[in-house]
């Protein structure tokens, strides 16, 4: 099976026609590999030959003869191109290979062989299990869905201007059957591509909302909400999330929307226009995860963020160096001078603390303070911290 890599750029090279020549080149190129194989074009421009299992040997030489092909050039009359692709081989012998089965497992394989560095995977029983694994998350998160299996924790946020908690962060568990809590890194990613995000952050944001209404006399200045760049696709966003606020009074002040950078940069152009939509409406955005991706320093200047947060891999080595010392209180000066404010995340220890302080940050989010908590906790932890 092969994913060609980088296709659209034959597409623009070459214009549309030639492209879906190339195309045809290839899949013709494969079918007279073997006699009694089948072609199957699938996701655009991923290609995949069927054909009966012989042996081992024959099999792994005829992988390696496809592989081989795509290291020299493809012609169309006097146009000739190369064409990169990603490739995977699944033998089935010894399982039940049911056709369906196999239709659902190719293009999860060739995802996996397109992050890998030299492209070519092979399956076998980790893929098999990592498939199995996926499936069994996708339908647990759809029976979430249905069944409201999420609760949503907060992190407080500690303010170092007014020297107290004022805030938190809402994060999203799910909790299981067994009891046991899937934390977000496990399910938010196929959320995200299956397109139940938009279902998650609604309850998210509705039971956040729901919070503050009930208290307001212990609530926090605010709470920030997690958001992937897909929930910003659905249509009825907007609607929903101002219908939380009406039904439990909660003006856009109280709540703010965390993004990631890596989020933003898949389409800026659109994200600035939703962000400014919001913006308007008294809404504001931090920067989540900052220093973790390709930090594109232009993008944050000028982008309406009302707060940047540092990552803690950022400030996990801060004891040991003055020189990133130096780098993160340079980094905080310069987010002041543009008149944004700087969260410090991942704060455990006392000293941690101290030197991030002392670095400059506005607020610090970390287990010195508190870990992520349920509804019940937080409402005692701030009737306690407002107490002292
Ligand atoms: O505690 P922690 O494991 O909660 O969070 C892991 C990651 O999951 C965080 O980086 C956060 O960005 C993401 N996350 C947590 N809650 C939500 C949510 O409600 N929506 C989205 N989109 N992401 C979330
Ligand atoms: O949305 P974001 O990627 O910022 O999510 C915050 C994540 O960081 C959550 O998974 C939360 O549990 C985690 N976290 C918060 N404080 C600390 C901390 O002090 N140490 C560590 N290791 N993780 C933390
Ligand atoms: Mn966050």
């Amino acid at each position: 099976m092969v994913s060609l890599k980088d296709f659209g750029v034959v597409n623009q090279q070459f214009g549309y026609n030639t492209g879906n020549e190339f195309l045809y080149c290839i899949s013709s190129w494969m079918k007279q590999l073997r006699k009694e194989g089948q072609v199957f074009r699938f996701g655009n421009v991923t290609f995949a030959l069927l054909c009966p299992y012989i042996n081992d040997e024959e099999s792994d030489q005829l992988f390696v003869e496809i592989r081989e092909r795509f290291r020299q050039v493809w012609r169309i009359g006097a146009i000739q191109t190369n064409i990169a692709g990603s490739f995977g081989q699944m033998k089935c012998i010894d399982f039940d290979a049911e056709i369906t089965n196999i239709m659902e497992i190719l293009p999860f394989m060739m995802q996996l062989a397109k992050e890998k560095e030299d492209g070519i995977i092979e399956y076998d029983e980790t893929i098999e299990q990592m498939f199995r694994e996926r499936k069994g998350m996708l339908a647990l998160l759809r029976e979430a869905i249905e069944k409201r299996m999420f609760e949503v924790w907060y992190q407080p946020v500690y303010d170092c201007h007014k020297q107290r908690i004022v805030s938190a962060e809402a994060l999203v568990r799910l909790r299981n059957y067994d009891g046991k809590i899937v934390r977000p890194d496990l399910f938010i990613p196929l959320a995200e591509e299956s397109g139940m995000i938009a279902d998650v952050g609604r309850f998210v944001w509705n039971e956040v909302c729901r919070f503050i209404g009930e208290h307001q006399d212990i609530a926090p200045e605010y709470i920030s909400v997690n958001f992937s760049m897909q929930q910003f696709r659905s249509p009825k966003l907007y609607q929903q999330m101002e219908e939380s606020l009406h039904k439990y009074h909660v003006p856009y002040e109280k709540m703010k929307i965390e993004i990631t950078e890596r989020d933003i940069l898949q389409d800026m152009k659109y994200m600035e226009q939703q962000m400014k939509l919001l913006t308007e409406k008294g809404l504001r955005f931090f920067m989540d995860d900052f220093g973790t991706g390709y930090s594109n320093f232009y993008s944050v200047m000028s982008l309406p963020f009302e707060v940047i947060k540092l990552d803690k891999s950022l400030l996990n080595g801060l004891e040991n160096s003055s020189r990133d010392r130096l780098i993160i209180q340079t980094l905080v000066e310069m987010f002041h001078n543009i008149g944004m404010k700087v969260i410090a995340e991942g704060i455990e220890t006392e000293e941690q603390k101290n030197m991030v302080q002392n670095m400059g940050a506005d607020y610090i989010q970390g287990f010195f303070y508190a870990k992520p908590m349920p509804e019940e906790q937080l409402v005692e932890f701030l009737t306690h911290s407002a107490k002292r």
